[in-house]
């Protein structure tokens, strides 16, 4: 590695090791980088899948490219002798957010582990100019910023690949860009992201989000999920949905044609995961494609598409579950309006269920029920989910095809999660339990000899100790912020959603600002830490953020509580910031409404990296907890089928609990006490105040009152750090059937099989 990067410094920048910027030093392991993953073997087979992607949350890769390449400690080690650190030198890189969250970083996870099992498989996605947009604080309000993450030199490799999308009045020229995606300790797939050359990056002012939405021929790659608030925007997601699809489509026909392959047997040799409803239009467009420029009749098409098509859903949210009126169709892609009426058509033919038709009486397509009909397989993230989607959710298509449905509860990649944001504890672990963890993540259960060995109970909490001080001199350098690394910290880190209810969170910071006022000091001061960004027109999400950074004013402000609790919310969080705070973490929040969060996958981040789980029982949090035993997690709050059933009684009244409790009632008004009032904005906080009174769709205060108390507990349970640190072991030792690569084991074994 030393002589490649003289070679590589002297050649570009005519400088040395001990002469080049860290910019220089960056851009050479770049190149070098980029050059050894191009001369891995690609991983090759009969079949090969497509995972099909609106997002890849991918983050960024130099460090991981070079753990998974094996020249990870080579690397620190070279640069550590010149006196660089190698965490100095990934700063510099932009990070690619092409993605919102868990469903984005659930795809980056998936091509970790596709490529590190050897299986034949690329991503087909869309090349954002601007990845979802940069989070700024000012006067205690998020800000968006343009995003951009395109550099000269970066890891998009052009391809020659071209091809053709016809929109109603105008085509547009597709043109690809690569990502290699190495395995650890294996071959190599790519990330096939397709742009135009027409994108008109200057359209979009600074320091904003704006741009004119119906120049499609100058913006369809310009955002990630363009705010979809308006007639403009849905329709610029259709546009950008379809040109990822036909791409995609054009893509997987020409490879399978140039290997020789009867694409009458297409289901043979390909298979095409849906990853949520944003591409699930491959299916109409593959059978256009196949019928109007193969010769194959629509039979055959409908046969072989469906055959080689399977859809994972990763929501019960309503408002995820894309309809799209067939007016925007016809006026976006007119060439798939025939094709998806004859799907439905069919369905109509044979199927007497009315809500499962594709095409509903206001006459707009439901795309998850076009994935169910013309798909094999449906797949839910976990094992409630699955459960959910199976017995209310997709009920009536669960009748109809029992056959297709299977769970594939979510996972991780431990290269990124465990081995790159927590060297420390890596070593740790392999010191004590030899390195086969790294190849077979359930190995990791063979630390649980050690439940009750002090000196490694010992050395966890050190461990910790270390990743706190690391975070903490990372939010004094970015935010001036300096925490306190003997308190316990307490960390919430997701997109903001009022089903995942940060807002009940933060009826808890109120409740201790006051317990403290009335001179209730906790004995370990508490460190509640906030993170997430809010879409840009979601009105309520961004008053809850809203109130948390007037909260943290509040009590910043406040020398009688701040030595004791604090309230602090990381800005612009994203995948670097979340591989900083993960580690730190004593407590993990994962309180969303039973039954609404499909899997959650920050959870198994956490209790990775030696957190507790203070949680519902919704998503995979209950699969932590079979894991784990109770008296390793704290769960609360109203079960799933409870939650279910009140929507469906309709009976939830947030007014009535807080008209009838005195202490919600309280915590409720401090939103609109003159306290915040004094600092925050007035509108905001009474909107919010009203909402929760009035509405509280996610039933926050339901839960509020056993979230106080079992929070306390936790906190009470922290004193006895000897426990909890043996029960922060047992929760890494078990964390091993979370790792992606189980996961992606599993949808080989059920769905792709590939040899
Ligand atoms: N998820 Cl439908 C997203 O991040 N974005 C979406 O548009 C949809 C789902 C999440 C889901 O909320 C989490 O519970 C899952 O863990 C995650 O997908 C991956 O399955």
């Amino acid at each position: 590695m030393e002589k490649r990067l003289q070679e590589v410094l002297e050649k570009r920048f005519h400088k040395t090791l001990d002469t080049c910027t860290k910019e220089e030093l960056f851009h050479a392991l770049m190149e070098i980088t980029k050059e050894a993953t191009g001369n891995l073997k690609r991983n090759e087979g009969s079949k090969k899948l497509y995972y099909i992607s609106a997002e890849f949350l991918i983050g960024k890769l130099l460090s991981n490219n070079l753990i998974n390449l094996g020249l990870y400690e080579e690397t620190e080690k070279v640069l550590k002798s010149h006196g660089y650190e190698l965490c100095e030198i990934e700063e510099l890189e932009m990070e690619p957010s092409l993605g919102n969250g868990g469903l984005g970083r659930l795809a980056a996870c998936f091509l970790d582990s596709i490529a590190t099992l050897g299986l034949p498989g690329d991503g087909i996605g869309l090349n954002y100019h601007f990845g979802l947009f940069q989070q700024k604080f000012t006067n205690h309000k998020q800000q968006e910023l343009k995003n951009p993450w395109i550099t000269k030199e970066s890891w998009l490799n052009r391809q020659s690949f071209t091809c053709k999308v016809p929109f109603k009045d105008f085509t547009m020229d597709g043109v690809l860009y690569d990502i290699d995606v190495p395995g650890y300790d294996s071959g190599c797939n790519r990330l096939h992201l397709f742009d135009v050359d027409t994108i008109d990056e200057s359209i979009v002012p600074e320091n904003s989000i704006n741009f004119n939405k119906k120049k499609v021929q100058e913006n369809l790659t310009l955002f990630l999920y363009p705010d979809d608030s308006d007639d403009a925007g849905r329709k610029l997601r259709i546009y950008q949905q379809y040109f990822m699809v036909s791409c995609g489509a054009q893509l997987i026909l020409k490879e399978m044609e140039d290997a020789g392959y009867d694409l009458h047997e297409l289901n043979n040799h390909a298979v095409i995961q849906i990853n949520d409803t944003h591409p699930s239009m491959v299916i109409p467009e593959l059978i256009r494609l196949l019928t109007e420029e193969k010769g194959f009749t629509m039979d055959e098409a409908v046969e072989v598409v469906s055959k080689t098509c399977a859809y994972t859903n990763h929501t019960i949210l309503a408002e995820a579950l894309e309809k799209w009126p067939m007016e925007y169709l016809e006026e976006v892609v007119p060439n798939l309006v025939p094709i998806i009426k004859e799907l439905d058509e069919r369905v109509r033919k044979t199927v007497k269920d009315e809500s499962t038709y594709i095409i509903d009486a206001q006459d707009r397509v439901h795309m998850a029920h076009m994935d169910i009909h013309y798909g094999f397989s449906v797949n839910g993230v976990a094992a409630l989910h699955t459960e959910i989607l199976k017995n209310s959710e997709l009920k009536n298509f669960y009748d109809l095809y029992p056959e297709r449905f299977n769970n594939k509860t979510n996972g991780i990649t431990f290269r990124r999660w465990l081995m790159h944001c927590n060297p420390t504890l890596t070593r740790y672990i392999e010191s004590l339990i030899g390195n086969g963890f790294k190849k077979d993540a359930t190995e990791l259960e063979k630390l649980l000899v050690f439940e009750n060995d002090e000196e490694v109970l010992n050395k966890l909490e050190e461990i910790k100790m270390e990743k706190k001080l690391e975070f903490k001199e990372y939010m004094e350098k970015t935010q001036g912020l300096t925490i306190d690394e003997h308190s316990i910290i307490d960390v919430q880190v997701k997109r903001l959603h009022e089903y995942k209810r940060q807002q009940m969170n933060a009826l808890y910071a109120i409740y201790k600002y006051l317990d403290i006022k009335a001179g209730n000091k906790p004995s370990t001061p508490i460190t509640m830490i906030f993170g997430a960004k809010a879409a840009p027109a979601y009105v309520i999400a961004k008053d809850i953020i809203h109130l948390i950074l007037c909260l943290q004013e509040l009590i910043e402000k406040d020398p009688e509580v701040r030595p004791y609790f604090r309230v602090l919310m990381i800005e612009n969080y994203n995948v670097s910031k979340a591989a900083k705070v993960i580690p730190a973490a004593n407590i993990s929040e994962q309180i969303s409404l039973a039954s609404k969060e499909a899997s959650g996958t920050g959870n198994m981040k956490f209790m990775l990296n030696g957190a507790l789980t203070l949680g519902t029982e919704d998503g995979a949090n209950v699969e932590i907890r079979d894991l784990v035993g109770e008296e390793n997690i704290y769960i609360f709050g109203r079960k799933p089928q409870d939650v279910i059933d009140l929507y469906e009684a309709g009976t939830y009244s947030s007014k009535e609990i807080y008209e009838e409790d005195a202490l919600i009632h309280k915590l409720v008004d401090f939103i609109t006490g003159e306290e915040l009032l004094a600092i925050g904005d007035e509108e905001s906080l009474t909107r919010l105040h009203r909402e929760l009174i009035g509405k509280d769709w996610f039933m926050t205060l339901l839960d509020t009152k056993e979230y106080i108390t079992t929070k306390e507990k936790v906190y009470a349970d922290y004193e006895d750090r000897k426990t909890w640190n043996k029960k922060a072991l047992i929760n890494i030792a078990k964390a091993g059937f979370f790792s992606s690569d189980r996961t992606i084991a599993q949808y080989n074994e059920d769905i792709w099989k590939l040899k």
